[in-house]
């Protein structure tokens, strides 16, 4: 049987609006490119954002990595600046993540046409996790400091179009997201195998996890995986690990080309940091990765 293309796969009945939405941005774009983008100031995401969202479906944060600061923005209040534009830079406060930030973040999604994904990685019991994620109604629009709502400092399900959990605590991780993010329209990746050496995420557990995610397709849009888990079109899998030379750094990342994960894993979507981000010329680097995962799928989808 003929594999179904991602623009056939958008179209599906039962597919949760977002991930049609995402399949149809890859296609459009010709990207299967999510840049991981694990850099430590918001001036350089923000910078990342607008000149690699071109090349790329999806950007993945860490917001957790970006400075912060415990003044709360007080420092900054003292300068003009912090009036003009929420977002402190003074030297007592380097307060990176504001609600200013965030909404720079959506901006730049907007324009260049790419999901935001809050690599978070929820793994507590649903409740806990709930509040961990934000407020149903996406949260303040007030900054920080001033805020007297739950989602902590970064109120991810404000900003975040997708975020990422672990299976470990069983579905109740996933209904606790769900209830904050599906009335935002919010999806969640199910974290079903992971890239670095030793994972306990494999074999029965994998198993169990897809099981989670197809008893709440109502929220959950597919999976972390090194490789294809389910024939299911709908679900989508995105694959971390990959540069463009098999590897791995000395803390167990193990990488894997993006010929192998897409043509021969089967995998939707590379996921590449410091692939990109340690090139010199990270445009070029971002185009060379944009061009071999897209090139392993059309190979992949052809010869079926
Ligand atoms: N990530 C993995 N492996 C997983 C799950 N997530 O590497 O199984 C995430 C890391 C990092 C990115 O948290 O943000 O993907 C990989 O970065 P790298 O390409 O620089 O190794």
């Amino acid at each position: 049987k003929r594999e179904q293309s991602y623009a056939d796969r958008a179209q599906l009945p039962g597919v949760h609006p977002l991930a049609s939405k995402l399949l149809r941005i890859m296609e459009e774009k010709r990207s299967n490119l999510c840049l991981s983008a694990d850099v430590s100031t918001g001036e350089e995401l923000l910078q990342l954002a607008e000149s690699l969202g071109p090349k790329i479906c999806m950007l993945k944060t860490h917001v957790d990595i970006l400075k912060v600061c415990v003044c709360g923005g007080e420092g900054g209040r003292q300068n003009a600046r912090w009036e003009r534009t929420r977002s402190c830079r003074c030297d007592v406060c380097r307060q990176d993540f504001t609600a200013a930030f965030s909404q720079k973040l959506q901006a730049s999604a907007e324009k260049h046409n790419f999901l935001l994904f809050e690599d978070r990685k929820f793994a507590d019991i649903g409740n806990t996790v709930k509040h961990q994620y934000g407020e149903k109604d996406g949260g303040p629009s007030i900054v920080i400091g001033v805020s007297r709502r739950a989602g902590g400092i970064f109120q991810i399900s404000s900003w975040s179009h997708v975020v990422n959990a672990h299976a470990v605590p069983g579905p109740g991780v996933v209904q606790g997201l769900r209830e904050v993010g599906k009335p935002l329209g919010r999806g969640c990746l199910l974290i079903a195998q992971m890239s670095s050496q030793g994972s306990l995420a494999a074999g029965d557990y994998t198993k169990a996890t897809l099981q989670i995610a197809e008893q709440h397709a109502d929220f959950v849009i597919g999976f972390i995986c090194g490789s294809k888990i389910t024939e299911r079109p709908e679900f989508i899998h995105m694959t971390p690990g990959v540069q463009l030379e098999a590897g791995g750094d000395k803390l167990g990342q193990q990488y894997t080309t993006p010929e192998e994960v897409i043509g021969r894993k089967g995998s939707d979507i590379i996921i590449v940091g410091r692939g990109i981000l340690e090139a010199s010329d990270r445009l070029k680097a971002a185009e060379s990765y944009r061009k071999s995962g897209w090139d392993a799928y059309t190979k992949r989808v052809s010869v079926q």
